[in-house]
């Protein structure tokens, strides 16, 4: 089996608890409260701002081959950042209303220190399943949610045709950096796949919670 479908299979329990998280369900449903969306909204335009510098961090390890697909994260992240400053004005949300939860910290630093201490497979490991992650996710939400919601631009933005053949390249590309790697690279790349889908749990987590920083907010 290649290396992402051994990955997804092996981590399917947490997985399938990240597809069932009751934010995505809620927000499927038309149920999620407009407070919620925006915590999500807010925390997810600053995680899209810190992916900027992890990906330029990451493309002096990568391959030259990798260098324009790379490139083209970078300009695909500012779209994002676009989409998100025009649903946040058509809505009244403020993107700059809150700094980044506890759990957003750890997530932006987590992505800048596997960009700078890990190896390229490693950090692509983290990329290829922050993506799928969100791709899946808002599958989940594509079942359910009105195509006239005010949020259905983010499904269109991730569960899209372009962002699947997106995803479809990295896996690809992800099989063959695991094919190249020897078994103690593999075994770290098997670990951040796992810690990247825990970081996405923690992330809708605190999107429903409201969470702020632990003991202070
Ligand atoms: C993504 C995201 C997808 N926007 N937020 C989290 C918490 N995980 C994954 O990444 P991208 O670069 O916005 O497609």
């Amino acid at each position: 089996m290649a290396f992402a479908a051994e990955q997804l299979a092996r981590v399917k329990p947490l997985w399938d608890r990240m597809l069932s998280h009751r934010f995505l369900l809620e927000t499927r449903d038309g149920k999620i409260s407009g407070d919620r969306f925006a915590v999500w909204m807010r925390q997810d335009y600053l995680f899209v701002e810190a992916a900027i510098p992890f990906i330029a961090a990451v493309i002096p390890k990568a391959p030259a081959k990798h260098w324009e697909s790379l490139a083209g994260v970078i300009t695909a992240l500012f779209k994002e950042l676009k989409l998100f400053e025009e649903r946040a004005q058509a809505v009244g949300v403020n993107l700059r209303g809150a700094p980044p939860s506890f759990t957003n910290h750890a997530y932006i630093q987590f992505l800048l220190a596997t960009a700078y201490r890990a190896s390229y497979a490693e950090a692509y490991t983290v990329l290829y399943t922050a993506e799928k992650a969100y791709y899946d996710s808002w599958n989940v939400v594509k079942r359910g949610l009105d195509k006239r919601s005010k949020w259905y631009p983010f499904v269109e933005n991730w569960a899209g045709d372009a962002f699947a053949a997106y995803v479809q390249y990295l896996e690809g590309e992800l099989n063959a950096l695991a094919d190249e790697a020897g078994a103690a690279e593999q075994a770290r790349m098997a670990e951040y796949f796992e810690l990247t889908t825990r970081y996405e749990i923690a992330f809708w987590e605190m999107a429903a919670t409201g969470e702020g920083w632990p003991g202070v907010d």
